[in-house]
């Protein structure tokens, strides 16, 4: 049963939410899945700021994780977002300065129906769901979110690809004015990253609008980012401007700073090592204690049974 709930988006967010207005907000979801209405007047206040909780309703979704989720301290503290500095707490610090209205995404290239769509649209474009997916890092730590989303096959649907498109292309807003982190030039900006069209159009592929019941905090990705739950995350992009599809296999950042290390597919694979470091393992944040000891990554993150067949034939230490 899939019910469609209003989704409120007005103003933004940058703050702590409690545990317990979490859970409390999880009752209300459960609610309104139920069908139960909702007075509109009594949600979830934030327990900062007095100012009601930026709410983005969605009813439970596929795939979700068993593994308890990070805290949303750690979820919204410990980020890679380049563009607001190289430091894990920068991105929470500085990313008050993104500008995430108005804001559009201009989808183009092999399609039928080019479209430049406002965040409004695409925000109901497709009825939101909680997908609490594991997210697995290159560098050898993982977290498991509730993101806020729906597939991005959904707005493929929409443009129509045409025989064309082999690939999706995804660019990030690269703006020096609200973005310090361009300053550096470890990456070619903007952000670039790509996958193929099969994988794109996976159903566990999200375009994710929020996380924790709440419209997608700056320093994740505010206001539209990808979520691929069985590569690295870098390949998940944040603050998405363009979406192009195309017939040959785009450049990524990643790849183009560093070619050796960073591979176009970037699945996460236990077996083929970092040039650098071991990817046997991971640390899960939030379990870091002396005496933690550190998960097995698992192939494909733990989605193998989804995603392994798309695969199949592929050598995947050549096509890492
Ligand atoms: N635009 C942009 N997207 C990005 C990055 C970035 O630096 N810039 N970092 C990536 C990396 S390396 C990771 S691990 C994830 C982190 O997402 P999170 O901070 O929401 O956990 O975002 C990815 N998306
Ligand atoms: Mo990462």
């Amino acid at each position: 049963m899939l019910i469609r709930v209003p989704v409120r988006h007005d103003p933004l967010p940058s703050e702590i939410t409690p545990r317990r207005v979490w859970d409390k907000r999880r009752d209300l979801i459960r609610m309104a899945a139920a069908g139960i209405a909702l007075p509109l007047a009594s949600g979830p206040v934030n327990a900062q700021t007095g100012k009601p909780a930026l709410k983005l309703a969605a009813v439970p979704g596929p795939f979700a994780s068993t593994d308890k989720p990070t805290s949303y301290r750690d979820v919204t503290t410990y980020n890679n977002f380049y563009e607001f500095g190289l430091e894990k707490d920068e991105p929470a610090r500085r990313a008050g300065s993104l500008k995430v209205r108005p804001w559009s995404v201009a989808v183009e290239g092999a399609v039928a129906k080019p479209t430049t769509f406002n965040i409004e649209d695409l925000l109901k474009l497709a009825p939101m769901q909680e997908r609490t997916y594991r997210m697995r890092c290159v560098e050898g730590w993982s977290m498991v979110i509730p993101w806020i989303g729906f597939s991005m096959s959904e707005l493929i649907r929409k443009v129509e690809p045409t025989g064309n498109a082999r690939f999706v292309e995804f660019v990030t807003l690269a703006d020096a004015g609200q973005m310090p982190g361009l300053r550096s030039s470890v990456i070619d900006w903007p952000y670039r990253e790509g996958l193929r069209m099969d994988e794109a159009n996976h159903p566990l592929t999200l375009l994710a609008f929020g996380l924790y019941g709440e419209v997608m905090p700056n320093q994740n990705g505010a206001p539209i980012r990808l979520v691929v739950p069985w590569k690295y995350g870098f390949k998940s992009s944040k603050s998405i401007v363009r979406i192009r599809f195309l017939e040959k296999q785009p450049i990524t950042s990643w790849n183009r700073s560093a070619p050796q290390e960073y591979g176009f597919y970037s699945n996460v694979n236990p077996e083929v090592d970092h040039p650098r470091w071991s990817q046997a393992t991971e640390r899960r944040i939030g379990e870091d204690g002396f005496l933690t000891r550190k998960r097995p990554t698992l192939m494909f993150n733990g989605y193998a049974e989804q995603v392994a067949s798309l695969y199949a034939g592929m050598d995947l230490r050549r096509e890492f």
